[in-house]
Formats: structure tokens, C-alpha cells, sequence
């Protein structure tokens, strides 16, 4: 089959040919077209609408918090747990740094990138690169392809440093907020909007001391929303312990999520935010090459250098999608 990307690299599969391997469960299908959406490919956009039909299906659990609090280790003891269970598991790291061995299931961490010898378990790490602004929703589709995949759990992971990442984390369904006790003589406070955003508070590293006041602290600010109290969960994910419990509490919320609706509410906001975010995304590539905007970008700004339109005026008419041939 020939290509129309005149590419010197390794010839590609088509897109549909890649998504009904995806679609037969084909991990090696899954990574790339994860890969075309990490580099913002034109076909990504062609695969993620032929797999969304295939979606809707799997869990998404968002993990945020601050760098070392213990994100990645929890959810390398979740994954453990929820293929004991037989769920199929899916793992999504924004951090391409983060250390992912898949639990038990993987060995190694060169393997841990696209493949690993159980099939219910599929990790990939996104490189952050070249997505400003766009990192949501290139997530977000790396979350489908897993869910079309067959993952019944995708796990999240962003590291809580900026308000991009934790917006990441709110878009799951369920959101878990990892924190850990600081040591010594200090008062620790929740960074600002953390208290509103988690349906799962866990506060990891309770090995090291100092966790009573963290969790009464939690306790005594977390507030319930929509009839649901975040539970606080204290765990060790170095030695394995309050990792039942967090699966426990993972499930539970999910069940809540289901008997009261607000699942569905849930994606509603989130399908919100990416029509949005899709429509500026789309915007912004009509107007980033000037060089496509032909003839009619430079009238408009020799005009604007006439003083014959203003430079509003003149981007609002750059715009309008042209007119149709009668
Ligand atoms: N003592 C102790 N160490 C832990 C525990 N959980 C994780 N660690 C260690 O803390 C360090 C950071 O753990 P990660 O799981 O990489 O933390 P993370 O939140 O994913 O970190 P970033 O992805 O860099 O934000 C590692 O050295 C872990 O071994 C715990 O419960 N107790
Ligand atoms: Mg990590």
C-alpha cells in the first residue's frame, strides 16, 4: 500500500489496518497508534475517531499528587491487585521518568515502555514534548486507545507540580490525590485546590512517621460532594500495605459513580472541555503555517497597513470558512 507521507522512516501501517489490530486486542497496535498521537500525527486524529465508537467502557482512575509521594508504586501494587482480580489494566504516565515495572507482571524497566508477557496489562509512559497546552487531550486519547484495547482499569499518572496536570488527574472518573507526611517540626498544608479535587485521598509513606496529623488534618478539611466523603486511605506501597484497601475504595467509587449518574455526568464535562480544547486546537494549525494561508492573508494585511480594515476586523474575516461554490 502506498503512503502519502513521503517519509524516509520505517513504513507504517495504515491507520485502518492498525486499529482493527488494536481493536483485536493487539498490544503492538495500541503503542503505535499511541505513538502517532504523541507526536500530534495527522493520522491520530483518523485512529482515535475510527476507535472512539469502540470506547466508553473502561474505568479511568487519575493519580495525582506531589513528585516522590509514591504515585508510581502505588499504582504498580494496583495493577498486581486489580490482574488478581482478572481485570485487564492499562497504565497511562504523563512522567516519561516514571519507574514502571507493571507490578509482578514485568521484569524490567526497558520492557516496561509498550510490552510485557501478560496480555491484560498494557503501560506506556507519554512523552510530554511538543503537546503545550494540548497534553489533556493527547492523554485522554492515549486513555482510549486502551479502552478500546480491552483495559477494563486505565490508571493515570501526572505529577501534581502544575495546574495542567492536575487538571489530567480530574478527568478520570475517579481522581486520587496521593500525599505523604512531612517530616519533622512542620505544619503541612494542602497545596490550594487539592482539598476539592480527589474522590480518593491517600496518604502513602506511612512507614516514615507523622501520617496522624496529615490524615486529621484531611479529615477535618475534606467535605463531602455530591453524597460521596473521600475516603482517606493510608498505605506503604513499598511493602504493600493499604493497597486493598485503595483497590477497595477505587471500586467503590466507581460503583457510587454508576448507582448515582454522575458518570455520566462526569464525561459530559469532560466531552465539554475537549470539544473545546479540539476547536482551538484546530484553530490554531489553520493559522500556525502562514504559508497555507495564501494570497488572501496577505490582502488582508496590506490592507490592515492601509488602514483600510483593522487587525480584528481582518482575523475574524481570515477565519470565515470560505465560501462555498455556487
Ligand atoms: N519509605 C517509603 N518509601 C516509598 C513508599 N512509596 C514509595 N516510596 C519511595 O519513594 C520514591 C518515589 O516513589 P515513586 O513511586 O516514584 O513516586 P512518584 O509519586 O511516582 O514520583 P514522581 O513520578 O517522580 O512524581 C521511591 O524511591 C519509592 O521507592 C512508602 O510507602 N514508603
Ligand atoms: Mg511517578
Amino acid at each position: 500500500m502506498t503512503r502519502r507521507t513521503a517519509s524516509p522512516r520505517r513504513p507504517r501501517d495504515s491507520v485502518p489496518e492498525l486499529v482493527r489490530a488494536l481493536l483485536r486486542g493487539e498490544k503492538r497496535a495500541a503503542g503505535k497508534v499511541i505513538s502517532l498521537i504523541e507526536d500530534d500525527e495527522a493520522e491520530a486524529v483518523e485512529a482515535v475517531a475510527r476507535i472512539f465508537p469502540h470506547t466508553g467502557r473502561a474505568h479511568v482512575v487519575g493519580f495525582t499528587g506531589p513528585p516522590g509521594a509514591g504515585k508510581s508504586s502505588l499504582i504498580n501494587r494496583l495493577v498486581r491487585t486489580f490482574r488478581a482480580k482478572d481485570k485487564k489494566v492499562g497504565v497511562v504516565a504523563v512522567d516519561p521518568t516514571s519507574p514502571y515495572s507493571g507490578g509482578a507482571v514485568l521484569g524490567d524497566r526497558i520492557r516496561m515502555a509498550d510490552t510485557g508477557v501478560d496480555p491484560g496489562v498494557f503501560i506506556r509512559s507519554m512523552a510530554t514534548r511538543g503537546h503545550a497546552g494540548g497534553l489533556a487531550l493527547a492523554t485522554f486519547d492515549a486513555v482510549r486507545v486502551l479502552d478500546a484495547l480491552g483495559m477494563d482499569v486505565v490508571f493515570v499518572e501526572t505529577v501534581g507540580a502544575g495546574q495542567s496536570e492536575v487538571e489530567i488527574a480530574t478527568r478520570a472518573h475517579t481522581t486520587v490525590v496521593v500525599e505523604m507526611p512531612l517530616t519533622g517540626d512542620v505544619v503541612q498544608t494542602m497545596k490550594a485546590g487539592i482539598l476539592e479535587i480527589g474522590d480518593v485521598y491517600v496518604v502513602n509513606k506511612v512507614d516514615l512517621g507523622n501520617d496522624d496529623v496529615l490524615v486529621a488534618n484531611l479529615k477535618f478539611q475534606l467535605e463531602a460532594r455530591d453524597g460521596w466523603t473521600p475516603p482517606i486511605v493510608r498505605t506503604i506501597a513499598t511493602d504493600g500495605r493499604g493497597i486493598d484497601e485503595l483497590a477497595d475504595a477505587l471500586m467503590r467509587h466507581a460503583e457510587f459513580l454508576d448507582r448515582t449518574g454522575l458518570r455520566r455526568n462526569r464525561e459530559v464535562a469532560r466531552a465539554r472541555l475537549e470539544i473545546l480544547e479540539n476547536a482551538q486546537r484546530s484553530l490554531a494549525r489553520r493559522v500556525e503555517d502562514t504559508s497555507r494561508l495564501g494570497a488572501a492573508f496577505d490582502q488582508l494585511a496590506q490592507d490592515v497597513a492601509d488602514r483600510r480594515i483593522d487587525p480584528h476586523a481582518a482575523a475574524v474575516k481570515l477565519l470565515k470558512p470560505p465560501r462555498k461554490a455556487r
